[in-house]
């Protein structure tokens, strides 16, 4: 397999008019949204440290300063539990508990996680989000690799990357298939995708008088999932705690494979690959464990009928009617088959996924039953799955594709004042502003574009 740092280099897409100006903002709300250890993917909506939003977030920072990206992933990475799992919200005391829901007082971590390792110091929830820290690591350390290198970087974060990789290899094979499996809807970080509706609704709720949700109070109830989805992220979180979040022990109502959780996986191998060549020592390993993966997810997700990956729910082996985005990110695996990352291109450019008013991919198909193109993951575009896409039309090849993916981004991220989501039909703002990966992302394709090898 070739070394990250061996593959070619490609152009930048072309920035819209006024880019200093973008840049200048972008690194306006980085600023803003960092805590001193971390960075808030919003001040208001998410007010603590997100797992898969600080990757993205470590991505862009590092263009402003290579120190305080790998701050952002150090302090994640503080609050690995034991066993490998690196926790999808690591809060701040310093917040106030009601600030968000479910909050430390629910998860209690560090009670019900003793057993499986959960830290003692530091109050996380007990799930994950999808594995795209490693990537962030190498690209954060390929920066400024002598000051990383000067602190150690690299060799102190590895070891910590290849227990999470095992845990999710390991703990989450829970459909004995070789690939990570997603415990509940707000692992895979599309919280609220039509791709969930099936699985979820095997899922008694907890009753609305149980709890209070902190997102209404930020949010437009329009734009957020529904109280009946929260019942249910309620209950499954709630059985996951009472389980000491065991994952032997744990009922698993919910047992999905997700596409772009297990793709990101493989890229993360693949970025552990190189992390090792850089430390001198041999990434094989690594690189076989990607290759392997890489003919997993064709064989057990890929749907070749509709041109794209779905989600395997694993109580009833089938694969997932619905088309959700995370289907597309596969691009971003580069031993994917020729055929099939072309065909993925071809989805995204058919009528599915093809928006009217923006270029930035809707989370959903446009034309399936459920389509809304306001609620979070039920159709409005989403930058981090444009950044992954963009970096997967590259890695493949498709680079007039990825520049207008590129174009699409950064001037959406400018016009909507850095949304958290944008509807596709109209490109109206959505969701919360100066949102953290949103400014990371458009500044990584500002700055990085020329010079960074492949993938
Ligand atoms: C959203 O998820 C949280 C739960 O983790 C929520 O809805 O409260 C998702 O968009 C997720 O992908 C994201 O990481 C998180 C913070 O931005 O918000």
């Amino acid at each position: 397999m070739t070394s990250l740092a061996d593959r070619p280099v490609w152009p930048a897409p072309t920035a819209p008019a006024g880019h200093p100006a973008l840049r200048r903002d972008a690194a306006r709300v980085l600023t803003g949204n960092w805590t001193g250890t971390s960075t808030v993917p919003s001040r208001t909506l998410y007010p603590h440290q997100w797992s898969w939003d600080s990757a993205f977030v470590a991505i862009g920072l590092r263009h402003l300063s290579a120190r305080r990206a790998q701050r952002e992933l150090e302090t994640l990475l503080a609050a690995q539990w034991a066993d490998g799992r690196v926790p999808h919200i690591v809060f701040n005391p310093a917040v106030p508990h009601g600030a968000y829901f479910p909050g430390p007082d629910f998860w209690r971590s560090s009670r019900a996680g003793r057993a499986a390792g959960a830290p003692s110091a530091t109050e996380t929830s007990g799930m994950v989000q999808p594995p795209v820290h490693a990537l962030a690591a190498w690209l954060v350390h390929r920066a400024d690799p002598a000051e990383s290198r000067r602190r150690g970087f690299l060799t102190r974060l590895r070891p910590r990357l290849t227990a999470w990789h095992d845990y999710l290899l390991t703990r989450r094979d829970l459909g004995g298939g070789g690939l990570a499996a997603v415990v509940h809807p707000w692992e895979p970080g599309m919280d609220n995708s039509p791709c969930w509706d099936g699985a979820l609704r095997r899922v008694e709720p907890a009753p609305p008088g149980t709890f209070r949700r902190a997102d209404l109070r930020h949010g437009r109830a329009a734009d957020r999932p529904t109280d009946l989805d929260y019942g249910r992220y309620v209950r499954l979180a709630a059985d996951y705690r009472d389980a000491g979040y065991d994952d032997r022990a744990a009922r698993h109502a919910f047992a999905v494979e997700d596409p772009c959780f297990n793709a990101l996986l493989i890229a993360g191998e693949l970025a552990l690959a190189a992390i090792a060549r850089d430390l001198g020592e041999d990434g094989t390993a690594h690189t076989a464990r990607a290759e392997r993966l890489t003919r997993r997810l064709v064989a057990r997700l890929w749907d070749a009928e509709a041109g794209v990956f779905r989600a395997r729910d694993l109580h009833d082996g089938t694969l997932v009617g619905e088309r959700g985005v995370g289907g597309l990110v596969p691009l971003v695996v580069p031993h994917l088959p020729h055929a099939v990352a072309g065909r993925l291109r071809a989805t995204l450019a058919g009528p599915c996924f093809r928006a009217p008013a923006t270029r930035l991919v809707p989370s959903y198909d446009l034309t399936g039953p459920v389509f809304d193109a306001q609620r979070y993951w039920r159709g409005p575009a989403w930058f981090n799955t444009a950044w992954l896409i963009h970096r997967g039309l590259r890695t493949h090849g498709f680079h007039q594709d990825a520049a207008r993916l590129g174009h699409g981004l950064l001037t959406e991220a400018g016009r909507s004042g850095f949304a958290e989501y944008v509807d596709p039909t109209t490109g109206a703002a959505r969701g919360a502003r100066e949102f953290s990966w949103t400014a990371a992302l458009a500044l990584d394709l500002l700055c990085a574009g020329s010079e960074e090898p492949l993938p």
